[in-house]
């Protein structure tokens, strides 16, 4: 093997003129991949040859695999009213799709009703608005609740949804211990990346612990929660960050269920993972396998009985933030490789991405290919015959061998940490996740990192798509209307004694407080109701905004144009006497804040003074932080399709603040159909998906100089 290795060193130097070693491959990881391995790659590595179904599981929970059962396809769906979702899901349903997973809007998410004046701009804009069974009661309509397993993807107001989901239930005439799904109830990551938080830490904690001991007694069906790394990848994410941090958090979950007396038989077989799949293929299937390994590993250290207690159990989205606006149908290609992955890596449940994900909510159109892409592989590939099909690799189990070792490291110092939990209140994951996404971001504005389409290959004229739009103020008066008929028609004595005992319950932890709130659901308490309970007894959590520095200043450092940008802003500066001021907001309920801190962290970079806006302002908030801080400029970042109602608003309450010459400009998700409605009201440039960060700098310093001029 020795001297064929050494012919091989001699070949390929032969064939590039360098160096083979010059080939390897250093990933965002810091994994090195080689152009080839070997036997050789194998020795030592003491993961192998494992069989699935069994213990570490590495190779699969199940010993048939998808020979058996192939995995759900279920796709992430919601917008604007029950109604309309539910004949989405029926539709979905009838061809093809096998479970239902519901996406709320970010109102629900937050724990307002539709008629709080906080969300005005957020109402069945990204997902369903739901305010009470009643909505629940619609939304499921004609779905038999004990056949069709349900995911709800909420977190910060989980207390009430759950508990109207169970209650929707009864009155479907599905008793509780029938139902079948997931809640994701995985707050630790909302107070890294996701941000649909509402309570802090501890007492969010309390919250998981009590779902967790009420579903192990109640709902033996149903998934307690999905720990998820998906949104750290999408907030930018290594891949061993994501292994590492999801897994931590799963430990830390077992322990707070522990702490309640929970014997962990009784709930470890119901937790569930969820992961992003991104377009590194082979390392991507290579992390499914490396996280059942270790959370086998984490879980034995409960010495739990049941081999299903060991079993990591995982759904799986390709990734968001690797579709583009740009040359849209290439997503399609991306997400079906991605799939593939997903499916390679042995997942139990998929969630394919449509093409115009990017951009808006799926057309029915987009949604169709998005299914199909699962379909097709699950009926065409022949990729659901063979159990583990990578395994042996010499490739992929040395990827899951680094990887898995990797992540390890990286668990261990957590736990020497003293544990996730304070991990994230010191806001370690947070930082180190904000550091690579800003570096990713250098990497794909260099063009280092390619994006076909983007930053390559890109059309001079880019086809405008279809995308769907949602008229968002019929959504909101209509919800309005349903709220106050529930209001006017309930008992009302009967929903305050029982908000009034959830209240307590929360204050002194003496019971369950799901139990508590599945009685005021009954009694028709709204979501914004029960929330607002418990916002008396624990407070609402607010995230100090932080800007990480000196990732494109030390990725562009020395080069031409960066630094003729760097020495136009001193000129600037020179002019006004201080540095150019730019206060990057995020308006409404939309707590997707990776692109507003990679905007701060390189517009800090190249020179400006920049103010980071807390998250979840009103306009008028935003627009107060603004005067005091004597900005010149508002970059407002959505990516929750807010804009056409908030850009106008923060500009009027800037008029009104005597702030016209702020310089408004918005970035995001923002379709190029509303790019004339927000010039029209005074926004003064807009950056779409795929913006070059440092493109924006230098057209945000035009627009400065051009007003100083003028
Ligand atoms: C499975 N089964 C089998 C086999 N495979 N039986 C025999 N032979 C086999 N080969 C059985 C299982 O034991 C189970 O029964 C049933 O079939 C269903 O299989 P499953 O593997 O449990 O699949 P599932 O019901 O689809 O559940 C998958 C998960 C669950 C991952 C465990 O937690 C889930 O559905 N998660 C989805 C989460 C989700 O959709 N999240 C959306 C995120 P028993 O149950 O009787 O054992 S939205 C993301 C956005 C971006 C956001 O968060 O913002």
């Amino acid at each position: 093997m020795a001297d064929e290795l050494e012919h091989w060193r001699a070949l390929a130097e032969r064939e590039v003129k360098a160096d083979p070693d010059t080939l390897t491959w250093r990933t965002s990881e810091g994994i090195d991949v080689k152009p080839l391995y070997t036997a050789q790659d194998l020795e030592g590595n003491d993961y192998l040859g494992g069989l699935p179904g069994q213990r570490p599981f590495l190779r699969g929970p199940r010993a048939t695999m998808y020979a058996g059962r192939p995995w759900t396809i279920r796709q992430y769906a919601g917008f604007s009213t029950a109604a309309a979702s539910n004949a989405f899901y029926r539709k979905a349903l009838a061809a093809g799709q096998q479970g239902v997973s519901v996406a709320f809007d970010l109102a629900t998410h937050r724990g307002y009703d539709s008629d709080h004046p906080r969300v005005e701009g957020d109402v069945g804009k990204a997902g369903v608005a739901i305010d009470s069974v009643e909505d629940m009661k619609i939304l499921f309509e004609g779905i038999p609740l004990d056949k069709v397993s349900v995911s709800m993807t909420m977190n910060g107001a989980v207390i009430p949804i759950l508990a109207s989901f169970i209650v929707a239930g009864e009155e479907q005439g599905v008793r509780r211990a029938q139902l079948s799904g997931t809640i994701q109830n995985d707050v630790l990551k909302e107070f890294m990346v996701r941000n649909t938080y509402i309570y802090p830490p501890e007492p969010s904690m309390r919250i998981v612990a009590d779902i967790i001991e009420y579903t192990a007694q109640e709902m033996p069906k149903f998934n307690s929660i999905s720990i998820s790394g998906y949104h750290m990848q999408e907030a930018g994410a290594t891949l061993v960050q994501e292994l590492a941090f999801t897994l931590a958090d799963g430990r830390e979950y077992v322990r707070a269920a522990l702490k309640k007396g929970l014997d962990v038989d009784d709930f470890a077989g119901r937790l569930s993972f969820f992961f992003a799949i991104g377009m590194n293929f082979f390392m991507e299937a290579a992390k499914l396998r490396a996280a059942r390994l270790l959370w086998t590993r984490i879980m034995e250290e409960f010495q739990p009985k049941k081999a299903s207690s060991l079993m990591l159990r995982t759904h799986c989205q390709t990734s968001g933030v690797s579709l583009q606006e740009q040359d849209p149908y290439n997503n399609i290609v991306r997400t079906a490789f991605e799939a593939m992955s997903a499916v390679l890596g042995g997942t139990q449940s998929l969630h394919t991405n449509s093409f115009d994900e990017a951009i808006a909510l799926p057309t029915e159109f987009s949604a169709r290919i998005a299914r199909n892409t699962q379909l097709i592989l699950q009926h065409e590939t022949g990729v659901t015959k063979v159990v583990d099909p990578l395994a042996g690799s010499y490739y992929v189990e040395s990827l899951t061998k680094e990887l898995a070792d990797a992540a390890w490291a990286l668990i261990e110092e957590v736990e020497a940490r003293g544990g996730m939990t304070k991990a994230v209140i010191e806001g370690l994951p947070k930082r180190l996740i904000e550091e690579a996404a800003t570096r990713r971001q250098a990497a794909v504005d260099r063009g280092d990192d390619v994006i076909v389409g983007v930053n390559r290959y890109r059309l001079e004229n880019e086809d405008q798509i279809d995308i769907l739009d949602i008229d968002n103020k019929a959504v909101r008066e209509a919800q309005v209307k349903r709220l106050d008929q529930i209001r006017r028609q309930r008992d009302p004595l009967r929903a305050e004694t029982a908000l009034a005992n959830l209240e307590k319950i929360a204050r002194t932890g003496e019971a369950n407080m799901l139990a508590a709130a599945v009685e005021a659901a009954r009694a028709r308490a709204s979501v914004g109701e029960v929330s607002d309970v418990l916002r008396r007894a624990f407070g609402d959590h607010a995230a100090a905004p932080r800007v990480v520095r000196n990732i494109y200043g030390k990725s562009y450092s020395g080069e031409p144009e960066y630094e003729t940008l760097v020495a136009r802003l001193e000129e600037l500066a020179a002019s006004l006497g201080g540095k150019p001021r730019i206060m990057v907001a995020k308006l409404g309920q939309d707590g997707h804040d990776r692109g507003a801190k990679v905007i701060a962290s390189a517009f800090g970079d190249v020179g400006f003074e920049v103010i980071a806006g807390a998250l979840f302002q009103t306009p008028d908030e935003a627009a107060d932080l603004a005067v005091k801080s004597r900005v010149q400029v508002v970059g407002m970042s959505s990516l929750a399709a807010g804009h056409k109602t908030l850009a106008p608003q923060l500009v009027e309450a800037l008029r009104a603040r005597g702030a016209s010459d702020v310089v408004v400009v918005v970035g995001g998700v923002i379709p190029r159909q509303d790019y004339q409605f927000l010039l029209n009201h005074g926004v003064a440039a807009v950056f779409g998906p795929g913006t070059n960060v440092l493109d924006a700098a230098r057209r945000v310093l035009d627009l400065l100089e051009g007003r100083r001029r003028n």
